[in-house]
């Protein structure tokens, strides 16, 4: 097993981390900006090294800080967390050059996902449906692209092969605005990723998120644990995401979760990652891969039973899948709340300091939080301060003891999005199960 682990990221993930290295007897190292001092995983490593001031420039994206951090603790490996320098192949690359373990995929694989348009060529040559589209980047040929779009049907979407996450793409319409929003998408691509290479697909026009967790091992195995539906959403970011996705079959879930699992096998995946899909009249239309850990990772272990960190732990050791396919069973349903300091109704950020913390418990619930009484939300990072994780045996089980949850959770001394949960939560077109994408901004709009 792996001896000292150091935690290059911050709150509720940072603390998910270490309890899990805990749990494995691996010792810890967390590194903190000077803003992090009185983070809860802070005072519970074994070791702590501040490696910059507040801006994450400076410190949680500061790879020589990272890397010098590992060296004097003599860590063997880097878990990198979600956001930050996670899906960052350049921070792997230096990683693992410099003699320790990054607990994720190879460099190559990060690389090859954090390309759009080279992850969309291997999935689908993996087998894995895509949006029908232009099947690699568009060229300057202003006709060729005009047949293109006449040929995949209007309404067609342009985006970035350096985006991704709802950065850099542009929807279009008609005909007549076509080549103008492809030179327009070129060049805020070429401004913000440093990459002018862009790419043609069919619009879907109101899909679901649903996205397949998968598992890979050092020695070419790999399995899937069931979909999460990720659709509700504002701004292209999460606020409930649940698993199993409402109305999708076991047949269909076995159908789409062993092609993820199978190309996993094709391209040499290692570790946990997340195959995203749009799915729409009953039909996967995979998007993009996240070679991360995600924010909503618990509703996968909640209806599988199985521990993802720990996996990735076990799999950056050398370690076999602990699980074969036929082990991994979904049983009950989970829902997660994204519990952000910031105003219900303005989406402003809220930092300052918590006067009153009460977490909720009870049967199924599970609070994924950092927070304390007394503790200081500080400005410089992701409003996120928790994650409230409910189960149950059926979907509306789940939802009645999130339902409790939300009502005995006290947070006093900033704004939270807690109203907000508890309008979805009595919303009956939520409560049927099944809202696309576009559902939570059309509410919020009041239409
Ligand atoms: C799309 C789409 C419709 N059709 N692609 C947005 C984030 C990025 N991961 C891909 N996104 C979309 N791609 C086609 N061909 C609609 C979206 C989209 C979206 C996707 C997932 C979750 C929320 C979304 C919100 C707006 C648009």
């Amino acid at each position: 097993m792996l001896e000292k682990v150091l935690i290059a990221n911050r709150g509720e993930i940072a603390l998910r981390i270490l309890r899990a290295c805990r749990e494995l007897g691996i010792r810890t190292v967390a590194v903190h900006s000077t803003a992090d001092r009185e983070l809860k995983h802070v005072r519970l490593a074994d070791e702590t090294v501040c490696i910059g001031p507040p801006s994450s420039a400076e410190s949680y994206l500061n790879i020589p800080a990272l890397i010098s951090a590992a060296e004097v603790t003599a860590a063997d490996a880097i878990h990198p967390g979600y956001g930050f320098l996670s899906e960052n192949a350049d921070f792997a690359e230096r990683v693992e050059r410099s003699g320790f373990t990054f607990i994720g995929p190879r460099a190559e694989t990060i690389r090859l996902m954090g390309d759009k348009v080279s992850a969309i060529r291997a999935m689908k040559e993996s087998g894995i449906p895509c949006v029908p589209g232009s099947d690699g980047p568009l060229d300057d040929d202003d006709q060729r692209n005009l047949f293109l779009a006449r040929e995949v049907g209007y309404p067609i979407i342009i985006k970035a092969a350096g985006g991704g996450g709802g950065r850099g793409m542009r929807v279009v319409h008609k005909e007549a605005d076509l080549l103008g929003a492809i030179s327009v998408t070129r060049n805020e691509a070429r401004n913000a990723f440093g990459n002018a290479t862009v790419y043609m697909e069919k619009f879907l026009v109101d899909p679901r998120h649903v996205e397949i967790q998968v598992l890979a091992d050092t020695s070419g195995d790999a399995i899937h644990l069931g979909e999460r539906d990720c659709s509700m959403q504002r701004r292209h970011q999460k606020v409930i995401e649940e698993s199993p996705a409402p109305g999708l079959t076991q047949q269909q879930r076995d159908f789409i979760g062993n092609r993820c699992a199978e190309a996993c096998r094709q391209i040499g995946y290692r570790g946990a990652g997340t195959f995203e899909f749009l799915y729409e009249n009953g039909q996967f239309y995979f998007i993009e891969m996240n070679t991360r850990i995600q924010v909503e990772h618990p509703v996968t272990e909640l209806v599988t039973g199985v521990d993802l960190v720990k996996e990735q732990l076990r799999i950056a050791a050398g370690e076999p899948l602990a699980y074969r396919q036929e082990d991994i069973h979904i049983r009950g349903h989970a829902i997660e709340c994204r519990i952000n300091a910031e105003d219900p109704r303005k989406f402003i950020p809220s930092p300052g300091k918590i006067t009153q913390y009460h977490a909720p418990g009870g049967p199924g619930i599970r609070v994924d939080s950092h927070v304390y009484s007394g503790y200081t939300v500080p400005p410089y990072y992701d409003s996120m301060i928790g994650k409230l994780i409910a189960y149950g045996d059926t979907r509306d089980s789940a939802l009645a003891r999130m339902r409790t949850a939300l009502s005995e959770i006290i947070i006093e001394g900033i704004k939270t999005n807690i109203t907000l949960h508890q309008d979805i939560l009595a919303d009956i077109h939520f409560q049927k199960g099944g809202t696309n994408i576009h559902y939570l901004e059309k509410k919020l709009a009041g239409s």
